[in-house]
């Protein structure tokens, strides 16, 4: 996936006129939109298809996908029917989990992303400790696209080591939750920002200052 500025808008927001209007003024710097349960569950699924066509942009739907197999494949059916072009899974839930997941996209020519570590603090008490082994585990499954958090970079840049160079590191955490672009981006592909665009008086600016930075 080509992420313009290696910049990705996490589009929390709960309304259609908001989310076209954010996505109208960060368009000259962001091409790749994460879209997540709160949008979705205000607006419906279609909402994909709106923002997609609308600006053009590659869509990430921000999932979780973390169920058994059977119904990971309807979920990720469903998300790129609607016309997302990659969808974030959980890893801890084991690799037939993920593999339905990854049989889907295969089958719709898209991508899925692989969460490793989540990057608040209570991903500390129970998803830190095998983090590494789901990042282990998407190697051995060949999948090349992770998410690993902005908010520990010796944790971000351990899950690189693991995933190897040529892989696509996506970051949320940055801005709000504590993360810095620039470090971040030592070890992450892109990173992922909501708050500190969305909630902006100046969502243009703030792009031009986390790109600048
Ligand atoms: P912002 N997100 C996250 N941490 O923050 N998908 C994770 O470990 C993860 C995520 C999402 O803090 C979060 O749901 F796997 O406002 C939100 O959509 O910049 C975005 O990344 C961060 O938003």
């Amino acid at each position: 996936m080509n992420i313009k500025n290696n910049l990705i808008l996490a589009l929390d927001v709960t309304n259609k006129d908001k989310a076209i209007e954010i996505c109208k003024e960060v368009s000259p710097y962001i091409n790749t939109i994460k879209i997540g349960y709160p949008l979705t569950l205000a607006e419906g699924l279609e909402i994909i298809k709106i923002i997609k066509d609308e600006f053009g942009a590659n869509i990430i739907c921000d999932y979780k996908v973390a169920d058994i197999d059977a119904t990971n494949s309807k979920i990720c059916d469903l998300t790129f029917d609607a016309g997302a072009d990659a969808i974030i899974c959980h890893g801890f839930v084991g690799s037939d989990s993920v593999q339905a997941c990854l049989d889907s996209a295969n089958k719709h020519e898209k991508e899925i992303f692989l969460l490793t570590e989540m990057s608040h603090p209570g991903a500390k008490m129970f998803l830190q400790k095998d983090a590494e082994a789901i990042a282990k585990m998407g190697v051995d499954m060949g999948i090349t696209n992770y998410v690993a958090p902005a908010t520990r970079l010796d944790r971000l840049s351990e899950i690189r080591n693991i995933v190897g160079d040529d892989a696509c590191i996506i970051s949320p955490g940055v801005g709000k939750q504590g993360g810095d672009a620039k470090k971040t981006l030592e070890f992450a592909s892109a990173i992922i920002v909501g708050r500190s665009i969305y909630e902006s008086d100046n969502p243009a600016l703030a792009c031009e200052k986390i790109i600048k930075d």
